[in-house]
């Protein structure tokens, strides 16, 4: 018996358990209610004891919901739509599940509020959300010009069907490039100093005059569980907004936390989120309860309205509930008590908007309960239908977006992207890098970011001392006076901030040149690059991408100076990266070319490039012996752009020696051409190949210069364990290389203070040493 039925004949609470509730909608067995269900049915039933204001004959749907909300009647019954077919989404989900057609069953239960959130927003504001936003996407995608089928989108990546919108099957993701709902990751909290990012950028890309995806009134949403309040990633994106809006820098952000009281299974301590963060400097306090439609909007609104016309961060806190436990396979029974999963079935947020609905006079029971059984039929007739679609199949089709290359595209934009003369005159100071002689690594990375920030206004640089003071090693020097603040500047001291406002940059369009200010400062940060970034074009198929090039100063070899911190040699955790280009530049010539190019990978391809620099060689000048001035290079003006160009992945080889390859990168090329020098002395004849790329490594050079000379020297600066000579070792174990190969790394150490350095450091010596036994 249907439920609507069930009430128009007089049925009682308690009634509609004992029925049974046997709607088969679906050709099979039906599936029984469950708890949330009934509870759902009986409270409705009891509705019948409201009195409707007047006769149901005079309704009026355009009048508020209530006295003083700002919700009507019309549209309140629509977002009791969207959230009625998240809660059968969710049931759906584990229909799906029970069957090995579906794949996922964390669910939106208890939070269906938030459809109200997404009726009180823009439906261009650029939405960041948790994984809980069922109900907004439904309601986001229904109010939509043309309307979408959410249901069909959501089903779909349920069973991780290739036609799903927007991550093709490879996750079921909470997005829509036409909704402006870009997609998150699971790792709770990980999209919140993109949030940050994006709402500052969305004012950069404005005031800059860069076109942006967005408007330049839109407010960036951003939504996050109770527990992950706590993360430390959530704290500091907290702390970022704050910070800026401190500073009374425009940052139009609403943060919206979910509150249902548990994070899986751990309790948030009653009143936490609202001790935590009401009392925050810059950060606007709001709060609603989740469960009423009418507060959520009218308070969303507010919210909104804020952050809209202050252009300041504010934070909603809505009180929620969680229906079901955590996902599909969460027997919360083993850690919540009876009493508490009651008090949440009674704060059901379908009961709460019924109850509006019965109170206005617009719906009796019995029409919410047929309203409730038509969702259901539709949503499980739908679930039915979409059980089989396709899923990705192969390799190649999982792998598509992860890293797209268009070499010609990159090659075209390298070489054009020049200013004009005056331009670079002006840019410049009239003294133009090429009629200044031979320049330093250093002096050429930043007439490189001079170049191209005088051709392509969209650039900003950013990071802790880059502006002011130019950089630790002065590679960012002059380029605040030559561009002024608002595209150079310095950041606050979080390296997660800082990556995170590269993130929100590159997908507002503009081209973002953060920089870490050491290697070893990455890694406190480095899930911004790994399961942000580099994830974004993976589970939207590329319809957003992050485009940014992250130059980090790195490497060892100072001289004692600065221990570890200011002397790491590890790579490993950005070499298994998927889609990650990584340049490691060693001559002042190859640094101009190869940032080129990842600038130009980043406009053209939306590449994530990472630019490490070898600290040591910054201020190198000399490379036999003192004063030969041999690792200075003459600055390439934009007409020496098209033959000086390095694509990506492809490696540098210095002289032709037929004894041996010695394959190196940054400051082991230094090492491994003296060693060279002096090992032609001794009548063995190198070939020097610079990698110059750690990702993609050159595997076609690298096998041909092996081949070159049969006899292969892997001269490797990094560790021994996880370092690049593994990388290199496996091309030509792959290749079935006959040759002969050895390698000398560094230790598997940290670096230590002083010349101790030295001890756990590949040398030269190291170098000479291993050439010669190979030699033998
Ligand atoms: C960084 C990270 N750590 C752990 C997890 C595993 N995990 C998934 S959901 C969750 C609880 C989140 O609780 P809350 O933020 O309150 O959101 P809710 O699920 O209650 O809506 C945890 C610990 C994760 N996804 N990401």
């Amino acid at each position: 018996m249907s439920l609507g039925r069930l009430v128009r004949q007089g049925g009682s609470a308690g009634e509609s358990r004992r029925s049974g509730f046997t709607v088969d909608t679906m050709g099979h067995p039906a599936d029984s209610r469950d708890e949330v269900e009934q509870h759902f049915a009986d409270s409705v039933l009891k509705l019948r004891a409201v009195t409707p204001p007047a006769s149901l004959g005079s309704q009026d749907w355009h009048g508020p919901i209530r006295a003083g909300s700002a919700l009507t009647g019309t549209h309140c019954l629509e977002l009791f739509d969207a959230q009625l077919a998240s809660r059968h989404l969710d049931l759906a989900a584990r229909w799906l599940r029970k069957r090995e057609a579906g794949f996922y069953t964390i669910g939106s239960s208890g939070h269906e509020g938030n459809a109200a959130v997404a009726a009180a927003l823009r439906n261009d504001d650029p939405a960041l959300l948790h994984y809980r936003s069922g109900a907004f996407y439904l309601a986001r995608a229904a109010s939509a010009n043309p309307p979408r089928d959410g249901v069909r989108d959501v089903l779909l990546g349920l069973v991780a069907a290739a036609a799903e919108p927007i991550s093709g099957g490879r996750h079921k993701v909470i997005g829509h490039a036409d909704l402006h709902i870009i997609p998150q990751t699971s790792t709770i909290a990980s999209h919140l100093p993109r949030a940050v990012g994006l709402a500052f950028a969305l004012e950069r890309a404005a005031r800059l005059g860069t076109a942006s995806h967005w408007a330049a009134d839109a407010i960036v949403v951003t939504s996050l569980g109770d527990a992950s309040v706590n993360h430390s990633t959530a704290v500091g994106a907290f702390n970022t907004a704050g910070y800026t809006a401190y500073q009374r820098l425009p940052l139009p952000l609403l943060f919206v936390c979910e509150d249902n009281g548990l994070g899986i299974s751990v309790r948030t301590p009653p009143g936490w989120v609202e001790a935590a963060i009401s009392g925050r400097p810059g950060i606007r306090y709001f709060h609603a309860d989740g469960s009423d439609l009418a507060d959520v909007y009218d308070t969303t609104l507010a919210a909104a309205g804020w952050v809209r016309d202050r252009r300041s961060p504010a934070f909603l806190h809505l009180s929620m509930v969680r229906l079901g436990g955590h996902a599909g396979a969460d027997a919360e029974t083993g850690y919540r008590d009876r009493d508490d999963v009651a008090a949440d079935l009674a704060a059901d947020p379908l009961t709460g908007t019924a109850r509006l609905l019965v109170e206005a006079g617009l719906l009796t029971p019995a029409e919410v309960l047929d309203r409730y059984e038509r969702s259901r039929a539709r949503v499980l007739e739908r679930a039915q239908e979409m059980a089989g679609a396709p899923r990705l199949t192969s390799a190649a089709q999982v792998m598509a977006p992860l890293a797209p290359r268009n070499p010609e595209a990159v090659w075209a934009d390298a070489i054009l992207a020049s200013a004009d003369e005056d331009k670079r005159r002006a840019a410049f100071g009239g003294r133009l890098p090429e009629s200044a002689g031979p320049l330093t690594l250093a002096q050429t990375i930043n007439a490189t970011l001079t170049d191209a920030m005088a051709a392509r206004p969209e650039m900003l640089v950013f990071g802790e001392d880059v502006a002011r003071k130019g950089g630790v090693y002065g590679v960012t020097r002059g380029l605040l006076s030559r561009f002024g603040a608002g595209r150079v500047f310095d950041t606050l001291l979080d390296e997660q901030a800082i990556l995170g406002l590269a993130l929100g940059a590159g997908l507002a369009g503009l081209l973002p040149v953060p920089e870490i200010q050491y290697l070893a400062y990455l890694h406190n940060a480095a899930d911004q690059i790994r399961g942000e970034a580099a994830t974004l074009p993976f589970f939207s198929q590329g319809q957003y991408r992050n485009p940014m090039v992250v130059r980090i100063a790195g490497y060892a070899y100072q001289e004692g100076f600065g221990g570890h911190f200011h002397n790491d040699n590890a790579v490993a955790a950005l070499r298994d990266i998927p889609g990650l280009i990584i340049a490691s530049p060693a001559r002042p010539e190859d640094a101009a070319a190869m940032l080129r190019t990842c600038l130009a990978a980043a406009a053209a391809d939306g590449s994530i490039c990472v630019f490490l620099e070898p600290i040591a060689l910054y201020h190198a000048r000399d490379l036999y012996k003192s004063e030969d001035g041999g690792w200075r290079a003459p600055y390439e003006p934009p007409e020496g752009w098209t033959p000086g160009h390095v694509p990506v992945g492809r490696a540098r080889t210095h002289g032709n020696g037929t004894d041996l390859t010695i394959m190196t990168f940054g400051n082991g090329l230094r090492l491994s051409m003296r060693a060279a020098a002096r090992l032609s002395l001794e009548g063995i004849r190198c070939r020097v190949v610079d990698l110059r790329w750690l990702a993609p490594l050159p595997v076609e050079d690298i096998l041909r210069e092996a081949r070159a000379t049969g006899r292969v020297l892997i001269a490797d600066e990094t560790r021994r364990t996880g370092g690049v000579s593994e990388g290199v070792l496996t091309i030509l174990a792959d290749d079935r290389f006959g040759g002969w190969v050895r390698r000398v790394t560094s230790e598997d150490s940290f670096i230590p203070l002083g010349d101790a350095a030295n001890a756990v450091l590949l040398s030269q010596h190291d170098i000479e040493t291993a050439a010669r036994e190979l030699m033998r």
